[in-house]
């Protein structure tokens, strides 16, 4: 398995969900700003837009990182870090995976880009009403499935990290807690410890 990665980007999310999975793989760096390292055909294969991170698993090749974390989590530890597919847990499971790429992303672009709020007709609400469904979300932890870390923890827990490091965070002990906990896990310290050693 070769993931496609670059140092301080959404890829760490692919490197945290690999080392939560404990499975081999190899990673290739990507330097996002070189055409030249974009060159590598199995990324260009695996990432139609030519973004990282991007993964290839034999004849799989998959872009994305909400698709990369589904994919290891169905494939490699159902029942661990994904609710089987018939599990009453599944539905709330594939909600939170979504909500990162589907609400947090697009609701700190908002934050940052200063839009005008438009809960009705965006997609993702907006920043604040996401704020409060997360705390909600998070309100029976310690983590989104309550007691069962899962692959949903990694999407929107990496999130919320960046979304801590670029102080979009407003004050939220619940979510602030949540952070602490998932950069306490010792396969996301592992791969923090990758993106600073490289
Ligand atoms: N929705 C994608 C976004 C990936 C993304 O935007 N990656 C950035 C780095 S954080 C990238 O590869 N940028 C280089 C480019 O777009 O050329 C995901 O979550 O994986």
């Amino acid at each position: 398995m070769r993931l496609f990665w670059c140092p301080r980007t959404r890829a760490s999310r692919a490197v945290w969900m690999l080392e939560e999975a404990g499975i081999d793989y190899e990673r290739v760096c990507i330097d996002i700003r070189d055409a030249e390292s974009k060159s590598d055909a199995g990324f260009r294969a695996a990432s139609p837009m030519g973004k990282v991170p991007a993964l290839e698993d034999g004849d799989i090749a998959l872009a994305d990182s909400a698709a990369i974390c589904l994919y290891i989590a169905d494939r490699y530890a159902s029942g661990s870090l994904a609710p089987p597919v018939d599990d009453a847990d599944r539905g709330r499971f594939l909600y939170w995976m979504f909500f990162s790429p589907g609400t947090m992303e697009p609701a700190m672009a908002e934050k940052i880009g200063g839009w005008t709020s438009r809960r009705g007709q965006h997609g993702w609400g907006d920043f604040d009403s996401m704020i409060v469904t997360l705390e909600e979300g998070l309100s029976q932890g310690p983590w989104l499935l309550g007691q069962r870390f899962s692959a949903a923890d990694v999407m929107v827990g990496s999130t919320a990290a960046f979304m801590r490091m670029f102080d979009l965070l407003p004050d939220s002990p619940l979510i602030d807690s949540y952070v602490d906990r998932c950069l306490a896990r010792p396969a996301y310290q592992r791969a923090q410890a990758m993106e600073s050693a490289d």
